[in-house]
């Protein structure tokens, strides 16, 4: 199973990077890619359509300001997509976050919170978690590990 990561910028690179590093975490492949869906649409539209085919199983899209590249991504592909709003220098990413969460129904965006690119790629974990055993047990580790450090936590 391999996790599509698209960007509208190399500006959002500081958030989605922690999408990068959760995978990295528990062995997930991953292809990356920065393309606008204002800037770059003939290409958005050539690397949604073709994702199934280059044997991608979930997407991950990140953007800011008029966010609509997880949108237009999920009009272009039956794939599930996750959106990550990504807060800019206006509105503390509130723009982004509209921009995603209020699809019209039939093209469906999971859209996590402002920045939330580690929960957007623990929830592509999840996904990928329902049919694969090892994973499944690396998701549980993890869930393990972090009760386990608040159960420790001394104040
Ligand atoms: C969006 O516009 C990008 O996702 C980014 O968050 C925002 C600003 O892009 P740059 O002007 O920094 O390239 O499309």
């Amino acid at each position: 199973m391999k996790v599509g990561i698209v960007m509208g910028s190399t500006s959002d690179l500081d958030v989605m990077s922690a999408a990068f590093t959760t995978l990295e975490e528990f062995g997930i492949p991953y292809e990356k890619r920065v393309i606008s869906a204002h800037r770059a649409p003939a290409l958005l539209s050539e690397w949604a359509s073709t994702a199934k085919s280059r044997g991608i199983d979930i997407i991950i899209a990140g953007a800011g300001g008029a966010a609509h590249l997880p949108g237009v991504t999920a009009a272009m592909t039956t794939l599930p997509v996750i959106g990550v709003p990504i807060s800019g220098k206006a509105f503390g990413g509130l723009d982004s976050l509209l921009s995603m969460v209020q699809m019209p129904s039939g093209i469906p965006v999971a859209t996590v919170a402002v920045n939330g690119a580690k929960n957007a790629a623990l929830l592509a974990v999840s996904i990928i978690a329902l049919s694969d055993r090892e994973i499944s047990e690396k998701l549980d580790n993890f869930r393990r590990i972090q009760t386990e450090k608040i159960v420790q936590t001394q104040i």
